[in-house]
């Protein structure tokens, strides 16, 4: 006799329970005999992944039997964090299960914390493509997740005396139960080689190298819904015949796995160092690969639902394909590539077809973060794909010059091609006079460009001057030959449908000064379920009880209906009790990781991000050193007064070769080891920082929060997504005029939003002010300064840091952030938030007020927004 067949009703938890014992034992990661929680996790987790498995068929069986337009969002980066609460919750057996583990010795909050985080992404890009598969299944679309299956996770920060170490985050090492193997799923992918004309025009590309992409696929289920969709992680392999079974065999065992080796890399690690040749070769196979095998995917299944007579002009109207950034351009030479290349399909067709298809999303105005790809490189790698990426930057060129009057030519074009640092061909000149000729299809990319204040004559002159005197340095050999860069956003927006900024701010930003005419703003947003339902059961509990219903979680704005509970005194208490549960459960937590004790009266004041000079934590910190400043040099009846109790905590993780992020981090520490142990201070002020900031640790700390910081200098942060999740949860922000601040500061009401600091359009006079000498920076900023660099926290050298706080001019220095400029406002705000805190109703009120007014930053509609405005997909729930 086999073993039993498991089949239990599943919303019974003596049916859970032997389905769990059933997988700890046939389906077993570790010794059956033992049953610890780690075992516990596997087994409940196989349990889950049945359920999911199930829905996951029926939801493609019946995409397939619908055929209809699918999205397909292709992202370098997913965060997702832990899967299993997730799953449960989204299959509404949270209950059952938690009786079920119980029945089985264990408890279910414990056994979900055995998982590790999937660590997939960085920061604010990787966590959104998460929120937006969790919202696009739960809202019925069609679509597909699409990204790369890392062997390490983004690193795990540890902390000690010198700062932030790295460590290899080994998330698959005891194997993810989440991830279902697709070798069934499988597509060449080639790099190197040359291209040869066959006939009539046509292109063949022979690879130098090829590998393997193989799927892995995720399985993300909906809330209240059956609906399940993909999110498919390629991994890399080299097919077996690449195999040096000679070379083997003659004892050179470096040589025979040489290609194996060259294949496993590409999937190692996220954002591999690209300073080198080598470096950004890799980085380039990794995009490629993603792009490649997606492309190839999606064309596959495209075909085969189409039956036996394939119409490519059909595939836009059953194919979106959004680039989460640009890491994913190359998708749009690839996608042209096999339609012309391998299925013969018209240039022409092939052109309107990529165009119809693909949307890009823009994250960042930060220049140090826009792609741009030395041509030399990206040709040696995919030699066709720049036949094409040529191609299209020479009729986006024409396009222009039929375009534009002359005398703004050049300029323009220069600013709006693929290609940066080539001269114009020599064609463009007759183009640009002949005017006659019809506008071709690409005339969408008639590009208006930004029209400064500054006198057009003067500056057309100067221009004109600096471009000879440059291109004669260049001939006479005193300047090197400028590399000539493949401007990777350039060419998403001009091949793109749609291009979208992801705040209103944002949008508004990128559309005067970047890609003006393309744009469109989709605000983020961030699923209510993980972040509100899963991770603050207690605050969800009150809100649900004083709604009357759960529909809240689905229907965002039900939330407005708080209000008019905001008098009621059981209400005010019910939500302060239910904060106050959270910040307990947060005290424990920081006292395993960091050892220090805090009171959970005080105010939880919060700012965990990556740490980046533009988000500020240095401002932060260097008001904690004020704040610590002046209780010192006060009398302990005095401090008392003027000072409510606070525990300011950071988390957040520093780029490895970012070294002022890293100062940032030490400094953080520092500044905790010197307050936390001051007797004379004691709960009044507390510092820490959290080691190993991620997914799992936002859940815990955003549901404890009062207070959090979004406090980037104007115009830097794209959007930010943490600081909905933070309203969305009853914590009051401080911020700037920055991101998603604006449009959160406005629903929730000025009143309960501290708001402090420049606006973008004040930042160029100051920074012009600074550069004239005219800026004098407050006295209490000069003290904090002095505090750092008197050695009062120990003998590490602050000095870099403090040098880019200094100077009226020069690169990483004259206070490019304006922490200087903006520190007593910031101060002041502080000051406003302590007397607010300690009316402990009106602050109640005011938490109630946050979470009622939040109900637009759901990432639920944001989705409905792409999907009606960029992809063209409509809801398709599972009968
Ligand atoms: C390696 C390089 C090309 C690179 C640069 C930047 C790779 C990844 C990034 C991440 C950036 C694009 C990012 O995460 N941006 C954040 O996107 C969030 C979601 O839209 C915003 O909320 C946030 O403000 C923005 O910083």
């Amino acid at each position: 006799k086999g073993p039993p067949l498991p089949n239990p009703a599943l919303n019974d938890p003596d049916g859970l329970a032997s389905l769990i014992k059933y997988h700890a034992k046939y389906s077993p990661s570790f010794n059956p005999a033992k049953f610890d929680p780690k075992q516990a996790y596997f087994a409940t987790a196989q349990s889950v992944r049945d359920s999911l498995i199930h829905r996951w068929n029926k939801t493609y069986k019946h995409f397939r039997t619908t055929n209809a337009k699918a999205v397909h969002y292709l992202s370098m980066e997913f965060l997702q964090g832990r899967a299993m609460t997730n799953a449960i919750g989204n299959l509404e057996l949270t209950n059952e299960y938690a009786q079920a583990l119980s029945k089985l010795g264990h408890d279910l909050e414990n056994v979900a914390e055995q998982e590790p985080d999937a660590a997939l992404g960085n920061g604010g890009l990787g966590r959104l493509a998460s929120c937006f598969l969790d919202s696009l299944a739960t809202l019925n679309y069609p679509a597909w997740g699409y990204g790369l299956r890392y062997k390490y996770g983004l690193f795990h920060q540890e902390i000690d005396k010198d700062g932030q170490h790295e460590v290899v985050e080994n998330w698959l090492e005891m194997g993810y139960p989440w991830e279902i193997p697709r070798h069934d799923i499988c597509y060449p992918i080639k790099f190197f080689g040359k291209t040869f004309e066959t006939y009539a025009g046509k292109k063949e590309w022979i690879a130098g190298e090829d590998i393997e992409a193989v799927a892995y696929d995720v399985p993300i289920p909906g809330y209240k819904t059956k609906n399940t969709i993909c999110l498919r992680l390629w991994s890399t392999k080299v097919s077996p015949k690449n195999f040096d079974l000679e070379a083997f065999n003659a004892g050179e065992y470096d040589k025979a796995a040489s290609l194996r080796n060259k294949a496993m890399r590409i999937c190692h690690v996220l954002y591999p160092g690209d300073a080198s040749t080598e470096g950004k070769l890799l980085r380039l196979k990794q995009q490629y690969t993603l792009c490649s095998a997606s492309i190839q995917d999606m064309i596959a299944r495209f075909k085969e639902w189409s039956g036996t007579k394939v119409n490519w002009n059909d595939f836009p109207s059953k194919v979106a394909i959004q680039m989460n950034d640009t890491h994913p351009t190359l998708c749009i030479p690839e996608l042209m590539r096999i339609l012309i290349d391998v299925e013969g399909v018209p240039c022409e067709t092939a052109w309107d077809i990529t165009c119809k298809t693909v949307a890009y999303t823009n994250h960042t105005v930060l220049p140090e973060a826009l792609e741009k790809w030395p041509l030399p490189i990206l040709k040696k790698l995919l030699p066709r794909h720049v036949e094409i990426i040529e191609k299209i930057d020479e009729r986006f060129v024409k396009s222009l010059a039929k375009k534009l009057s002359s005398d703004e030519l050049e300029q323009k074009v220069r600013n709006m091609r693929i290609l940066e640092n080539v001269e114009l061909p020599e064609s463009f000149k007759k183009e640009k006079l002949d005017s006659s000729q019809s506008p071709t299809k690409i005339a969408k990319t008639d590009v208006k460009l930004p029209r400064g204040k500054e006198n057009m004559a003067d500056l057309k002159a100067k221009n004109k001057e600096r471009d000879e005197a440059r291109k004669a340095a260049i001939d006479q050999g005193r300047v090197p030959k400028p590399e000539v860069l493949v401007r990777m956003a350039n060419l998403s927006v001009i091949v793109g449908h749609k291009v979208n900024g992801v705040a209103a701010i944002h949008s508004e930003i990128v559309k005067k000064d970047v890609f003006k005419d393309f744009y469109q703003n989709k605000t983020n947003g961030v699923t209510p379920r993980r972040w509100m339902a899963y991770c603050n059961p207690e605050l969800s509990a009150v809100i649900t009880k004083w709604l009357g219903s759960q529909d809240w979680v689905l229907h965002t704005e039900l939330l407005a209906g708080l209000r008019k509970h905001v008098t009621n005194k059981d209400f005010l208490k019910e939500w302060r009790l239910a904060k106050k549960a959270r910040k307990e459960k947060l005290a424990k937590f920081i006292k395993e990781r960091t050892g220090y004790v805090v009171n959970s009266d005080s105010m939880f004041d919060v700012q965990i991000k990556r740490i980046h000079e533009y988000k500020r934590q240095l401002m932060n910190i260097m008001g904690v050193i004020y704040r610590y400043k002046k209780m010192k040099e006060m009398d302990p009846k005095e401090r008392a007064a003027k000072y409510v109790p606070r525990v300011c905590i950071f988390g957040g993780k520093a780029f490895a070769t970012y070294l002022n992020a890293k100062r940032i981090v030490k400094l953080i520490t520092d500044v905790a080891a010197v307050v936390n142990k001051d007797p004379e201070i004691g709960d009044l002020l507390k510092v820490i920082f959290v080691p190993d900031y991620n997914v799992s640790v936002a859940e815990m700390l955003i549901p404890a929060s009062d207070l959090s910081q979004h406090i980037s200098t104007a115009g830097f942060e794209a959007s930010g997504t943490s600081n909905m999740k933070f309203v969305m949860n009853g914590c009051v922000l401080i911020g700037t005029l920055d991101g998603a601040n604006v449009e959160i500061r406005s629903d929730v009401g000025e009143e309960n939003f501290f708001l402090f600091g420049a606006t973008v359009d004040q930042i160029k006079a100051i920074r012009a002010e600074r550069s004239a000498g005219k800026f004098t920076p407050w006295k209490g900023f000069e003290e904090a300064k002095e505090f750092i660099r008197s050695g009062a926290l120990g003998d590490y050298d602050y000095a870099p840091l403090l040098e880019s706080l200094e100077g009226d001019e020069g690169f990483g220095k004259a206070d490019y952030f304006l922490v200087g400029k903006d520190f007593p406002a910031y101060v002041e705000c502080h000051e406003k938030v302590d007397k607010a805190y300690r009316d402990q109703e009106k602050w109640t009120k005011m938490s109630i007020l946050n979470v009622a007014g939040s109900s637009k930053f759901s990432s639920d509609r944001t989705i409905h927004e792409y999907a009606k405005e960029i992809w063209g997909v409509r809801p398709s729930p599972v009968p």
